[in-house]
């Protein structure tokens, strides 16, 4: 016989197809079993589009019975968004077992989905797999209940600790800036400090194909975000503005919407370093619904977020060049870094013949 752990972990494979498109929602599994069969299985794609349950619901072609359970990754909501309430959608079909993997933060949902599945005779189990299904949303739980993104910053460096070379436009192999592009296309948006706009005229898409993502589905672009303090960037000149996605600038001195180019200039305080970074994540979270926030550094900027405590996970493209003098240094000012700053080792990979190193900050 399957464990009840075999369908959560479906589900929860399920739910991963969405992570390149359900923002600003959560990604959501669904399985709906008998015996050792599952019978109907989906998950959410896009805002606006229904949640998994309906459609695990809608595509069940069998009678519910009660030997059925229905496997979900996160908490049915019950309430009226974009969409209906899933627990309706569940009560109505008949169901009566439901393993929940873990609890909604959304404060119209947080328990009380649960609470009217109850209050309808049906058997609810939590907790089943439930780190696993924080991870995939960790970026919709950071927006909810730390009221900013969760931040990735990632570098690309040399042996010596360099993050540019005179000889190439590259530090990192092609598959580690193809990795970087999962990344990015997971992300809601991407930040840059004006230098790196200035130096690398980045065009800080997502360069993603179906055939990468395996895929039929249209990926969200993310949005692009830019530190200008002193407005120095003109947009005329630069691919960050080029098109229609949403690009917004943060700067000190003025608000101000460009219609034309779809740019939000955003005026926030300033402190010792710069442009309030902490004020800067809670905006992306609060206006604009950032859940993921993924930050392309240089080392000013590192150092900064390194010492603001602003940073959850830091991705080190390391190759083995040795670039020497010429290259701009990473990493200067370690004695800012807090001294209570912990951090781990989360994962090393090895991608052509550089070393893909992920660290997991742990706030203070
Ligand atoms: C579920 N199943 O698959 C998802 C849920 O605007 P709406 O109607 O799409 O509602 C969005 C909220 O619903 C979202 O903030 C989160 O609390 C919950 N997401 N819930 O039962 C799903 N994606
Ligand atoms: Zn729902």
């Amino acid at each position: 016989m399957k464990s009840e752990i075999h369908f959560m972990e479906r589900a929860i494979e399920l739910a991963k197809k969405g992570i390149y498109t359900t923002s600003p929602n959560p990604s959501v599994g669904c399985v709906i079993s008998e015996g050792n069969k599952i019978l109907s299985e989906s998950f959410h794609l896009r805002s606006g589009s229904d949640h998994a349950e309906v459609i695990a619901l809608k595509k069940l072609n069998k009678k519910i019975n009660s030997k059925m359970n229905m496997y979900v990754t996160l908490e049915p909501c019950c309430h009226f968004g974009k969409t209906g309430p899933c627990t309706k959608a569940i009560i109505e079909s008949g169901i009566k077992n439901i393993f929940i993997s873990v609890l909604d933060p959304n404060p119209k949902v947080k328990g009380k989905g649960v609470r009217e599945l109850r209050s309808h005779g049906i058997n609810v189990n939590i907790g089943l797999c439930r780190s696993l299904s924080e991870d995939i949303n960790r970026g919709f739980f950071s927006r909810i209940i730390r009221k900013i993104p969760f931040v990735i910053a990632k570098q690309a460096i040399s042996m010596d600790l360099k993050i540019t070379s005179p000889k190439s436009k590259w530090i990192s192999s092609k598959d580690s800036r193809k990795d970087v592009q999962y990344y990015r296309a997971k992300s809601c948006a991407i930040l840059v400090s004006s230098k790196t706009i200035k130096s690398d005229n980045p065009s800080l898409k997502a360069k993603l194909t179906k055939k990468d993502l395996d895929s039929k589905i249209l990926i969200n672009q993310p949005i692009r975000v830019v530190l200008d303090s002193n407005l120095s960037l003109r947009p005329d000149k630069y691919k960050f503005f080029c098109g229609s996605d949403k690009k917004i600038v943060f700067n000190s001195t003025k608000n101000f919407f460009h219609k034309e180019k779809n740019i939000d200039f955003v005026k926030v305080k300033t402190d010792k370093s710069g442009l309030n970074l902490k004020e800067i994540l809670k905006i992306l979270a609060s206006r604009y619904e950032i859940n993921n926030l993924f930050i392309e550094p240089g080392a000013r900027l590192l150092n900064t977020l390194l010492s603001k405590n602003l940073v959850d996970e830091l991705i080190l493209y390391k190759s083995p060049d040795i670039i020497g003098k010429s290259g701009l240094q990473s990493f200067g000012n370690f004695d800012q870094i807090p001294k209570n700053t912990n951090i781990f080792v989360q994962s090393l990979m090895k991608l052509s013949n550089d070393v893909r190193i992920i660290y997991k900050i742990l706030r203070k």
